[in-house]
């Protein structure tokens, strides 16, 4: 609130812009764009029940995953966005094989490319649980005037730009970081538009909820079930044991770590040399996010923002979340 009114997102981002007298407002109107692609898949997640737009699409997507009405819709709806808003050169898309080049004129002179998961936790779109987009945009490091090109998208996290997500869960809420911080938008749905509700958000250093599917536990490593394990027991001083909550849907569970602290985790198994999660469209979007509120975000050997990606589709083992943790955490697991 700025002397009692609403801060809306487009208020918000065009402030922002007027720190940097340099700056173009491109990335800022970039995230206005994703916002507003957020607010139309929201209305299709809002109504799922009533259309026919639940269940299977009937097809499946790069990753070998049944591919949900929703996906298709949220996919669609952020190419065509994107395409139109001429602030971007091209995507990359969780639900797509390759990089998509835009090919007008306008879109290859744009600075920016944008990757994303265009609906995370799909699986639980029948069952109302929370999903979202995640996206991250990077400044393109091949020469405007062309088409981008797939090693634009093949960038560490480190060299992030902006990342952020939209969670449809109670409350539709956009949060978002830039190198000045992270915040959030609650999407008020009488007026449309995302108003600041969560400024200059932090991770709690520490936390009392582990996050995992622990039904997977068979497949762990002996380090990995020592961590578990020290989750489990009884500690009264360092009020263990902790609580376990998964939601099975990235975004949401990442949402609950950012905001009451915690440790999420999605380690290799024997089954998953590499874990299961996507570093491009899940882990460097969510450990941008994380580090720039105060956490931390590991694939156990090295910071997630530190690994240079060799393919579009990569997986890397995700350790996330309140600094301590994570860090306590590695010790006992790589012990
Ligand atoms: P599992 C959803 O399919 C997803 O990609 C993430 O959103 C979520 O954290 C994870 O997979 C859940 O995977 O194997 O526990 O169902």
């Amino acid at each position: 609130m700025l002397q009692g009114k609403l801060i809306t997102l487009d208020e918000f981002t065009i402030m922002e812009t007027r720190k940097f007298p340099q700056a173009t407002g491109e990335l800022s109107s970039l995230l206005r764009e994703i916002a507003f692609a957020g607010k139309v898949i929201n209305k299709q997640v809002r109504k799922a029940g009533l259309a026919d737009i639940l269940g299977q699409h009937g097809a499946t997507n790069v990753q070998g995953e049944e591919q949900m009405k929703l996906d298709v819709i949220a996919n669609d709806t952020l190419i065509h966005v994107l395409k139109t808003s001429n602030d971007c050169s091209g995507i990359a898309s969780e639900e797509n094989d390759e990089v998509l080049p835009y090919e007008d004129t306008h879109s290859a002179n744009s600075k920016y490319i944008v990757l994303f998961d265009p609906l995370d936790g799909s699986s639980n779109i029948d069952v109302n649980a929370s999903i979202g987009t995640i996206f991250s945009i990077y400044r393109r490091v091949s020469p405007t005037g062309k088409p981008c090109e797939e090693k634009d998208f093949l960038q560490p996290g480190n060299k992030l730009m902006a990342a952020g997500y939209i969670i449809y869960g109670s409350s539709t809420m956009m949060v978002y970081a830039t190198k000045l911080g992270v915040n959030g938008f609650t999407l008020e749905p009488s007026i449309g538009e995302f108003c600041l509700s969560h400024p200059n958000m932090k991770c709690p250093e520490n936390g009392k909820i582990y996050s995992i599917n622990q039904g997977n536990w068979v497949k762990y490593n002996e380090g990995m079930k020592s961590y578990l394990n020290y989750c489990m027991e009884e500690n009264k001083e360092e009020k263990r044991p902790y609580s376990h909550r998964y939601i099975g849907s990235m975004v949401g569970d990442m949402h609950r770590t950012l905001i009451k602290g915690g440790i999420f985790m999605y380690p290799a198994d024997r089954s998953n040399a590499n874990g299961k999660l996507r570093l491009q469209y899940e882990c460097n979007p969510m450990a941008f996010i994380m580090e720039a509120a105060g956490g931390k975000a590991s694939t156990g050997t090295q910071n997630i923002l530190d690994v240079t990606p060799e393919k579009l589709h990569q997986r890397v083992p995700i350790f996330i979340g309140s600094k301590n943790m994570v860090d306590k955490a590695l010790e006992i697991i790589n012990g």
